[in-house]
């Protein structure tokens, strides 16, 4: 039943590639950090999306011919020191167990030179496959001119058979990746569950003058606690005056009595992201105009999310959000004309939300059923000290959307009185 879902996967991407294709997935590695240490390793989500395997240094290649698909697996071999010093492997049967492809057709990471020259790319008369023509590629850049990976991985490839051209993989993976299937829903209701833990144990331990550290840490303790992994992304515990700036991560300040407290955060539920904000104040009562800008910028995150539903365009939800809340700004008295309003909102009120936070997918096409995004509108006046923003977590369904996030408590009487309690 599992495996069936990454086995269905590959060939749905297979569906896609062109006649005589390979796609090359890299699982990767930690990055180095200093001397012998290492950053805690993620997956890639891409490799984890067709594999369902969660382990650093393997290989996926998924080659097409004629309509049909062949699939080569290449794992770390487990040996005694490996057993011995660095945490037991994973076996053959194991890895074909969990991804479906078949334990013949996995082999160990340090032949996949040899096979993939010999065997593949090569045409060998042993395999069934023709050799390809086309090789799909992780070309994903963190950061302008940043070499891809798989690029630098396979570098020697690439000079060898410059008959082989190159083809994006993510054209294929972003979009198949937007459309979330009822196992990835739960999970992502699993992953906010327990946000709503860990932010229900902020509300519970707030106190003036605590450092935003410590309620980052009463969070932390509370979501691995109830079983998540971790966070999905550097979380923001933003003050006052901190939290007009948007990726606030510093996370040491002290809070004042009276201000308001941003949380932007979200628990991990496997691979899985969650993505939330709640705002609070630090002592459990909201001053009435810290409730004025509170109430604008809940009012505007409530009609966005009965705003979603299938065939709306992310411009049109942005622009809708803005709109609103360009409206309350002007009833405040605090711009005179719609434009204005860039002074104190100056972000996108969505983005979708999978395995990857900031999710891959198509921003310039329709939404449809089975979209996850976030609904985040926010609220920033630097010279008042206040900075709003309250993101829930949406599903579009067939006839609208449905608020994953809707137990997480938001609003003003109900954050009062569970602070009070
Ligand atoms: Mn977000």
């Amino acid at each position: 039943m599992e495996k069936n879902r990454f086995v269905e996967r590959r060939f749905s991407m297979m569906k896609q590639m062109e006649d005589r294709s390979i796609v090359i997935l890299f699982s990767l590695e930690a990055p180095h950090k200093t001397t012998d240490q290492y950053y805690p390793y993620e997956i890639n989500r891409n490799f984890y999306y067709l594999t369902g395997l969660k382990r650093s240094n393997f290989i996926v290649v998924i080659q097409k011919d004629a309509n049909k698909i062949y699939e080569y697996l290449f794992i770390e071999e487990a040996t005694d020191y490996s057993d011995k010093w660095l945490g037991k492997r994973m076996r053959k049967e194991e890895a074909s167990e969990i991804s479906g492809i078949q334990s013949t057709d996995i082999r160990y990471i340090d032949q996949f030179d040899g096979f993939l020259h010999a065997s593949i790319l090569s045409g060998s008369r042993k395999m069934a496959a023709r050799k390809p023509q086309f090789i799909y590629l992780d070309l994903y850049r963190h950061k302008p001119y940043a070499v891809p990976a798989s690029l630098e991985k396979l570098n020697q490839v690439i000079k060898s058979y410059p008959e082989l051209s190159i083809r994006n993989a993510n054209e294929i993976l972003d979009v198949l990746r937007m459309y979330k299937d009822e196992y990835e829903i739960e999970e992502i209701k699993r992953a906010i569950s327990y946000s709503k833990i860990g932010i229900e144990a902020v509300l519970k331990t707030a106190k003036s003058g605590m450092n935003e550290r410590a309620l980052l840490a009463h969070y932390e303790f509370a979501l691995k606690n109830a079983g998540s992994e971790g966070n999905s992304f550097n979380p923001i515990v933003a003050s006052g005056a901190n939290a007009t700036t948007l990726h606030y991560e510093e996370n040491d300040k002290f809070v004042d009595d009276g201000s308001l407290v941003l949380l932007d955060l979200g628990a991990l539920a496997g691979p899985y992201a969650s993505d939330i904000s709640r705002t609070f104040p630090v002592n459990g009562r909201f001053t009435n105009r810290q409730k004025q800008i509170y109430e604008l910028v809940l009012n505007v995150n409530k009609a966005c999310i009965n705003f979603v539903k299938p065939g709306i365009m992310m411009a049109e939800l942005n622009q809708y959000a803005k709109d609103l809340l360009a409206e309350g700004a002007k009833a405040l008295g605090l711009i005179q004309t719609q434009d204005e309003i860039v002074k104190y909102y100056y972000h996108n009120v969505s983005h979708f939300l999978g395995l990857d936070v900031h999710d891959v997918g198509d921003y310039l096409i329709p939404l449809k059923a089975g979209i996850i995004l976030t609904i985040e509108p926010g609220f920033y006046i630097a010279e008042e000290g206040i900075g709003i923003r309250i993101e829930d977590n949406v599903l579009v369904t067939s006839s609208g959307s449905e608020n994953l996030s809707k137990s997480i408590i938001k609003e003003i009487k109900e954050i009062e009185a569970f602070m009070a309690k």
